[in-house]
């Protein structure tokens, strides 16, 4: 196949840019390559960007009709924007950090539902970027068909995009490339060999798991759980189409269960602070759980639980409240190390129930990030038996996301609007922690609790927090 004059002069440019460069680099997928392209660099070549963006648009065939257009973050932005800019096309823009604040949108730019959408790319693998930027348009409403991108690695983008239902259009093939530039002897035989050796062996790389995973369902993820308790949650959660978790902080122990019958039928999870209770009685648990198997949700005491091994077998068990006698699932701070779950196990599985880690927290300037976090992650793996899942803000962003889906995420500080309270809480909408940040229940307290009608709030958020678990597995 011969390749056009003007393609010769882009390869030979971005090659004489240092965009292509041969040696032995680590790529995004976790594979040595031999060839390494970094795009990145195009903005400080304006005239070789505009040229760019002119060719991508004129090499789609006359067949590919779009409304608007939107570049994967971060590097084919300033593409797409001069594709916007030079055919007045409408863009959109794909936030891959969803704020804390403002709207918390995950698409900026207006559109309207069913209009179709180009999406532009600079470089393409195995098509999982494309991939997680056609999610969100999708679940928007937009049509997503066609992808152009300015290099394909062929190491199976198009197979794996024609699968989920997008056309990839590609201005240069990697071998293209090679070939073009052994021949203008800007590569030795040699490296020009083992570039080509490397893409014949690496034909096709696989979509990483973490875009895969997002379609598993509840369901399906019942099925994964090696607790019982964890699996019946999921179940729960599945049959009562819920993934709201109701976090009842009210005054007293009467005003708690008043509200857990009202709000019994939306919810899959009751959180107690059984310790704010002043009119707690031996009874409570038992008046609970009665409620708790009427309206088929599963009763999570949130403990905390931080104390060394031996000392929380005794926590758990005893005391006034007896929290091992009522409640499914507690949670606990790993500060103390692993020896706390071992010691709430020793209580808790014989019985049935589970743990969940506090792997994040929601309040402002909390110590539970990065390495924290990632040993959270670690240590449910070694008790997988007994851990449920976690208590997380985001989980999706975590230092090997995604994680087990056998592992349930739940999420405090979630209201309709975002924000915060005057001590420290954040607040997240429903949509924003099921969908950007990869959680699966939200925990929802005042946003409940302090409206006029409980009941129904509750539902309004049930419906907004299963719409956004649809959206991320359809
Ligand atoms: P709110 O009223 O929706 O802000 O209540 C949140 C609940 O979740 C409340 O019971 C807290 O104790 C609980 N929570 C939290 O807000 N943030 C955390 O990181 C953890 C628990 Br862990």
């Amino acid at each position: 196949m011969t390749t056009s004059p003007s393609m010769e002069s882009l390869i030979l440019q971005l090659h004489e840019i240092s965009a292509v460069k041969f040696g032995n680099f680590k790529l995004k997928s976790g594979i040595s390559s031999p060839i390494y392209i970094d795009l990145r660099l195009i903005v400080s070549y304006p005239s070789l960007l505009s040229q760019i963006s002119q060719t991508l648009i004129s090499s789609l065939p006359a067949s590919t009709s779009y409304d608007v257009v939107c570049g994967v973050p971060y590097t084919a932005l300033p593409i797409a924007t001069c594709v916007s800019v030079s055919h007045n096309t409408p863009m959109l823009m794909r936030r891959k950090e969803v704020k804390d604040y403002g709207t918390s949108k995950s698409i900026e730019g207006t559109f309207v539902k069913d209009q179709t959408c180009l999406i532009i790319e600079d470089l393409v693998t195995s098509g999982a970027s494309v991939l997680e930027t056609a999610e969100p348009l999708r679940a928007a409403g937009l049509r997503v068909e066609d992808a152009v991108v300015l290099i394909d690695r062929e190491q199976g983008g198009r197979e794996n995009l024609l699968e989920n239902g997008i056309r990839l259009h590609a201005l240069i093939r990697l071998t293209e490339m090679v070939r073009v530039l052994r021949e203008k002897g800007k590569v030795e035989e040699d490296m020009e060999r083992v570039v080509l050796g490397f893409l014949e062996e690496n034909r096709k790389v696989a979509v990483p798991k973490a875009v895969r995973v997002k379609g598993l369902g509840f369901g399906e993820r019942a099925k994964m759980a090696k607790n019982a308790t964890g699996k019946r949650l999921f179940e729960v959660m599945v049959e009562k189409e819920s993934n709201l978790c109701l976090a009842a902080d009210v005054g007293t122990a009467k005003e708690l269960l008043d509200l857990a019958e009202k709000v019994g039928p939306e919810i899959c999870m009751l959180k107690t602070h059984v310790d704010i209770l002043p009119d707690f009685t031996p009874d409570f648990g038992s008046k609970l759980r009665a409620i708790a198997d009427k309206y088929n949700f599963l009763i999570f005491e949130d403990r905390k639980f931080a104390d060394i091994g031996n000392t929380v077998t005794m926590q758990y068990e005893g005391g006034i409240f007896r929290i091992l006698d009522w409640a499914d699932i507690v949670n606990a701070h790993i500060i103390s190390g692993p020896g706390i779950v071992d010691g709430l196990k020793l209580k808790g599985l014989p019985r049935g129930r589970g743990l969940l880690l506090l792997a994040e927290m929601s309040s402002a300037g909390n110590l539970a990030t990065g390495d924290y976090t990632a040993a959270a992650a670690k240590i449910a793996e070694g008790h997988s038996d007994f851990v449920i899942g976690f208590i997380s803000v985001n989980p999706a962003s975590w230092p090997g996301a995604p994680v087990n889906p056998a592992f349930i995420q739940a999420t405090p500080g979630v209201q309709m609007v975002t924000g915060g309270d005057a001590l420290g809480q954040q607040y997240n909408t429903p949509y924003s922690v099921i969908y950007d940040r990869g959680s699966d229940i939200i925990i929802v307290g005042r946003g409940i609790i302090k409206a006029a009608n409980p009941a129904e709030a509750a539902r309004e958020y049930r419906l907004q927090g299963w719409d956004a678990y649809l959206a991320k597995c359809t």
